[in-house]
């Protein structure tokens, strides 16, 4: 038998300007954790000899840890670029790779850079106040800030699904998000790589 009572207190209330949601744990992620994500390292170690600022937060709850139970995260990107590459997130796989997860914009403008593992094939999905987006299993994603705002979301995601940054960090996204005459452009990591 579920004891109900004991799910109502974990009703929240969350705050999409802080990222904070009542009672959650909150992960922090500045410039320096980011070293390896850009595309510019050159550009990246400029901005970081200037200042270390907060890139953005996710505010997690895991309510159970059985096989049917469900996690989610409030995420808050902040806006800017490093070179001409917009602000993100460092991005995983799920370690459980079946695992998929949704998405649900509330406040800005951006994308969820998703690259399927096998087939190789990469797609940017607009994630923006009032989008919904379905990222399947065996997918890595990124979210990335392309406005002027906070880009601020809620990820759903299975309990067991785990997260795996290894496989990111040592090859990272293949594609890269980047701004070309004041618009988004997705480009080849190596295309981008070969004009800097
Ligand atoms: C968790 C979900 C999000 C991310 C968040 C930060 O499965 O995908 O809550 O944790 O967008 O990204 P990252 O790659 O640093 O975990
Ligand atoms: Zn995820």
């Amino acid at each position: 038998m579920i004891d109900l009572s004991q799910y109502a207190i974990l009703a929240r209330g969350y705050d999409t300007t802080t990222g904070e949601i009542k009672g959650a744990a909150v992960v922090r992620r500045w410039l320096s954790d980011l070293r390896g994500s850009f595309v510019d390292t050159q550009a990246f170690e400029s901005a970081l000899r200037q200042s270390d600022p907060l890139i953005y937060t996710v505010s997690s709850l895991e309510p159970g840890k059985g096989q049917g139970d469900l996690h989610y995260g409030l995420g808050v990107l902040m806006p800017g670029k490093i070179g001409a590459e917009y602000y993100l997130t460092k991005g995983h796989f799920h370690a459980w790779r079946e695992a998929a997860e949704v998405y649900i914009g509330l406040r800005g403008t951006g994308g969820i850079l998703l690259e399927e593992q096998s087939a190789g094939e990469s797609q940017i999905v607009p994630l923006a106040a009032g989008t919904i987006v379905y990222v399947p299993g065996h997918t890595a994603h990124r979210s990335i800030n392309t406005g002027h705002e906070p880009l601020v979301y809620i990820g759903v995601y299975p309990a067991s699904a785990g997260h795996d940054y290894g496989s990111i960090a040592k090859q990272n996204f293949r594609k890269v998000l980047i701004e070309r005459d004041g618009h988004p452009v997705l480009l080849d990591r190596t295309d981008v790589l070969a004009t800097i």
